[in-house]
Formats: structure tokens, C-alpha cells, sequence
């Protein structure tokens, strides 16, 4: 396994923010959890490509809202926060040495943070910074790679994967105020801790599923469903409106 990791801006405090209050950032802080994050991805098997520093970028640690990767492409997209944009050609470039690139296009907009990929389906977020274009535009892109897409409402947060993140092989964590739990039948449904909204981002690797520390009562849920994980301290990075799985981008 391959992850496409970016080191965190020192402008970092600048980001986009949407859902939470603006509070201060400690850029050293963030970057060294962010080093504790592409650490334990080694030591779950992940092979580290750092892609060139974009410090004028305050959110471009957040790499996973710049591409969907499957097995046979990867779409670059086009992301729905004008302050963002420039954050893509690094990212083409670097994914142009492992698969074929191809490009969500204007008008359309997606963040790579509304997709959920289950199997043979992709949910896409029906979000603020994804529209009803990018959606239609990925689904032409994936349909000949026999990949189903399907719009997924959501409400209260910033991405799908806000509210619902896979849990391989069979399992969804989620938070029922911000997805329907419905919109993911056949598979197990595990709700967070209400105390905890933002707890279902996480990361499996390899069977080890990562999540944040922040999230003590969630991940004994999730360790109950018989879950191997491993409690992560983001904190800085949650105040920028980002979680586990937006840092990384992960190629099989
Ligand atoms: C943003 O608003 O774009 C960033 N501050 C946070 C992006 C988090 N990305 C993600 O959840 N995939």
C-alpha cells in the first residue's frame, strides 16, 4: 500500500472552515501529530510518497479531498472550495507515475471527502462543495471501470465522510443525525457515541482501524463490534475541520 501524504501548512490557521468556530491553531502541533499519523501508516504496511510542500495552501495536508483513487484511475477533482483549487496539479502529477489520470471539469466540484467507497460503489455526499455536475461527471468517468455511484444526502457536517466512514469488510460507522443509516443496507451499522458527533472518521489498514483520541467512547463501541483499532491524537488537525482518513491518499 502506497500513501500520498503532504506535510502540514504553517498557514494552516487560514483554513476553510464551515461547521465549526474559527479557534487558534498550533502549526508545530499539527505537524507533529500529522508526522505521529504518516507514522503509524508505516507501521500498518504504508509506503510514504511525500508530495511537494504547499505552504501558501492552508488545507492542502488535506490531500484525500484532491482525487479519487481506484485500482485501474484516478480522478482528480475539482474541489468545491475555490480556495483549494490549486492544490490539484501536484497531486495529478504525482498520481500520473502509478495510474491513468483523468479530471472532474468545471462546472462540476467534488472533494474526495464525499466519497465513500464500499465495494463496487462509490456513495458520493450531496455537500456544500460537491454538486449534482461532479457527481454526474465521476459517473461517466467510473461507469466503464464498473463502479456504481450513488448521491448521498447528508446534513449538519462538511463531507459524507464526516458522518460515515467503511470499516472493511462489512461495517459502517456512522452518526445517524448526519447520514441515513438506511442508504447503507446490507451492511453492519455501527452509530457513534452521541456525545461524540464527530467520531466516524476513521482509517482501517490492514485490519487496524485508526481513530482519533478524542473519541474515547466511540472506539469501545467499535472495539464491542470486534474491531482491532488504534486511538490516534489529531486534535489540532479537528479544529481545521479535519480528520484521519482526509490525510492520506491510498493506493493498493
Ligand atoms: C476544508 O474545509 O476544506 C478543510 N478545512 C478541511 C478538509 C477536511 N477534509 C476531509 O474531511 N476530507
Amino acid at each position: 500500500m502506497l500513501a500520498l501524504v503532504r506535510e502540514v501548512s504553517p498557514a494552516l490557521g487560514r483554513c476553510e472552515l464551515t461547521h465549526l468556530e474559527r479557534l487558534p491553531i498550533d502549526p508545530a502541533r499539527a505537524a507533529d501529530q500529522h508526522r505521529d499519523y504518516t507514522r503509524a501508516l508505516q507501521t500498518l504496511g504504508c509506503t510514504l510518497e511525500w508530495l511537494p510542500a504547499l505552504p501558501e495552501y492552508p488545507d492542502s495536508v488535506f490531500i484525500e479531498d484532491t482525487a479519487v483513487v481506484l485500482d485501474a484511475i484516478a480522478v482528480v477533482t475539482r474541489p468545491g472550495a475555490s480556495s483549494r483549487r490549486g492544490e490539484t496539479p501536484s497531486v495529478a502529477a504525482a498520481l500520473e507515475r502509478h495510474r491513468r489520470v483523468v479530471h472532474i471539469a468545471a462546472p462540476g466540484s467534488l472533494d474526495g471527502g464525499d466519497v465513500l467507497h464500499v465495494d463496487r460503489t462509490l456513495y458520493v455526499g450531496t455537500s456544500a462543495r460537491t454538486n449534482a455536475q461532479g457527481i454526474a461527471e465521476l459517473e461517466r468517468l467510473l461507469q466503464p471501470h464498473g463502479q456504481r455511484v450513488r448521491a448521498t444526502a447528508l446534513q449538519g457536517c462538511l463531507h459524507l465522510k464526516s458522518a460515515v466512514s467503511f470499516i472493511p469488510p462489512d461495517t459502517v460507522l456512522l452518526n445517524p443525525a448526519w447520514v441515513d443509516p438506511t442508504v447503507f443496507a446490507g451492511l453492519r451499522v455501527v452509530a457513534v457515541d452521541e456525545r461524540e458527533p464527530y467520531a466516524a472518521n476513521t482509517l482501517t489498514i490492514g485490519g487496524t482501524t485508526l481513530i482519533s483520541a478524542a473519541y474515547p467512547r466511540t472506539r469501545q463501541r467499535v472495539e464491542a463490534a470486534g474491531v482491532r483499532t488504534q486511538a490516534l491524537d489529531v486534535g489540532e488537525l479537528h479544529k481545521a475541520e479535519g480528520a484521519l482518513t482526509c490525510m492520506s491518499l491510498l493506493l493498493e
